[in-house]
């Protein structure tokens, strides 16, 4: 018998474990109710991909569990995301829109619940193989609009057990966070993570260094978040000391700054374990809860994962801790390719089946892996999203006012990398045209996306090939 995906919500032992989403909170056992209910509907219509649009919400989580737990594909909207990318997203994936959309086009409120009202108790939730897909998670690439990350459920599941492994998570823990519910860290581990390993969650809502140490006043042990916010708590002192009774602390998704864990570590006395992943991969390096925690470090290989750092020949180099190169790696948490683009899926791995992260990193001779930055200024990290300069350019070069743009990514204390449009207007350029610009990316891409600042230049410094020098922009 295949072992279920969300073992920990299926055991009966744990049916009094609470997972609370922002006001709402569920028992396992009302959670199970409710998003079996989802998943008999879901059958009943046979639907084997569908898309949610990921609100922070426990409808969210209940569409996403029923889905899981049917054995259908779920492909998360992003909730900031604007018309452009949400056609995108649901024309590349062919999902079916969950709930299904109502007359006068809007998502029908509560639907998940009212699914979950009607369900009946008869109906047995199916095996599904481990092969079967989990999720399809859209992503950024340098140029180009999006690609879905396919993930199997395999995956997912290794990528979990080797973080219970990692972190020493059990079901005795509760971990809070107020992630986005349509990425790797909120969705997948934030999500997924205590519904296998059977532990409590606390969504917070927005991820506010007040609404963390009350999830910690409230008993939280864990806690998740980005870069971004763990620099928000530390400015905030008291909330920061709350922490305190927390087991155990985690960042990822970006790169944690060295004063920012000096900082957490001065106010709630742990020190922070800092992880590494990417949509494709999951999460590959890891701090272990009983290893070596140092500043800027992310750690070692996960459980089954194996990495090395190869040159520009793809020559492994050294593992010094100084010799730097592109960090490639292995193992069960890989995805299964980008949804319809078997070219770029080939073009992400080398021929012997190393994924390439794009990732420059050193590996130092205890194992512990420094990640150093991104080998490409195209992609950039601002709040722990990943987003494609190339995506925002075509977007501005789609507004009649613009000849000619390039995109950046400039260091920001607060999101790590502030977007930054560079804009070579195509005449003079009125008063409005900045918020003009930065409105057109809402739309057409996401809120997150949008650019902070938008500078306006008479013309794009380029090397003798016409290629724009970005790096002199910065
Ligand atoms: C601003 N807003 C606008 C706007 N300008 N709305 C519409 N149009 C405009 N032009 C509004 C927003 O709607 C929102 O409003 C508010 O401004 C948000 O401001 P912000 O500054 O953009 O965001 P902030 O809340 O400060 O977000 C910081 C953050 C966020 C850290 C909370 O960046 C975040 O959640 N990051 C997490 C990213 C993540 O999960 N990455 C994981 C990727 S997986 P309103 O109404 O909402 O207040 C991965 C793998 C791995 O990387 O390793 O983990
Ligand atoms: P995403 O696909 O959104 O998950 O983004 C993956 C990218 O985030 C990686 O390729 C890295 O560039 C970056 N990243 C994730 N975790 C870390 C980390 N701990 N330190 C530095 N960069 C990170």
């Amino acid at each position: 018998m295949t072992e279920p995906l969300l073992r920990g919500l299926l055991d009966p032992t744990r049916a009094d474990a609470l997972v609370q989403v922002a006001d709402t909170t569920l028992s396992y056992a009302a959670l199970l109710t409710s998003a079996t209910a989802v998943a008999e509907a879901m059958a009943r219509e046979s639907l084997s991909r569908i898309a949610i649009d990921a609100t922070p919400t426990m409808d969210t989580v209940i569409s996403v569990v029923g889905a899981i737990l049917a054995g259908v594909e779920v492909v998360p909207i992003p909730a900031d995301a604007g018309p452009g990318e949400r056609a995108h997203i649901l024309n590349d994936s062919g999902a079916d829109l969950w709930p299904a959309t109502a007359p006068n086009g809007g998502a029908t409120e509560g639907a998940a619940e009212r699914a979950a009202e009607s369900g009946r108790a008869a109906y047995r939730l199916p095996e599904v193989s481990p092969d079967a897909g989990a999720f399809v998670l859209y992503t950024s690439g340098t140029t180009g609009l999006p690609k879905g990350v396919r993930l199997s459920r395999r995956a997912v599941a290794a990528g979990l057990d080797a973080l219970a492994d990692a972190w020493a998570w059990t079901a005795d823990d509760v971990l809070a966070h107020g992630l986005p519910l349509f990425h790797v860290h909120g969705l997948v581990l934030g999500v997924l993570g205590p519904l296998r390993i059977g532990g409590g969650l606390r969504h917070v809502g927005r991820p506010t260094p007040s609404a963390y140490a009350a999830a910690a006043h409230a008993g939280a042990t864990m806690f998740f978040a980005v870069p971004t916010i763990w620099s928000r708590v530390v400015a905030e002192p008291e909330s920061a000391r709350a922490l305190r009774s927390a087991r155990l602390l985690v960042s990822g998704s970006a790169a944690l700054p060295v004063p920012v864990f000096e900082g957490l570590r001065e106010l709630t006395g742990h020190e922070v374990c800092e992880r590494y992943g990417m949509t494709e991969t999951l999460i590959t390096v890891a701090t272990r809860a009983d290893g070596v925690r140092r500043a800027g470090c992310v750690g070692v290989p996960v459980a089954g994962v194996k990495t090395r750092v190869v040159d520009d020949d793809g020559a492994p180099v050294p593992a010094d801790g100084t010799s730097l190169g592109e960090l490639q790696v292995c193992g069960p948490t890989l995805f299964d390719g980008y949804l319809g683009l078997p070219e770029a899926t080939a073009a992400a791995f080398t021929a012997d089946g190393w994924f390439r992260t794009g990732d420059v990193a050193t590996i130092a001779a205890d194992g512990t892996h420094r990640i150093v930055g991104r080998a490409s200024v195209d992609l950039i990290k601002s709040g722990g999203y990943r987003i494609g300069a190339g995506e925002i350019e075509s977007v501005l070069l789609g507004h009649p006012a613009v000849a000619e743009c390039a995109v950046i990514g400039v260091p920001d204390d607060d999101l790590g990398q502030r977007i930054v449009a560079v804009v070579v207007p195509a005449g003079p350029a009125p008063d409005e045209l900045a918020t003009e610009l930065i409105d057109l990316v809402v739309a057409q891409l996401s809120v997150h996306k949008r650019p902070r600042e938008v500078r306006f230049v008479a013309a794009l410094p380029r090397n003798e090939m016409g290629k724009v020098q970005k790096t002199r922009l910065t």
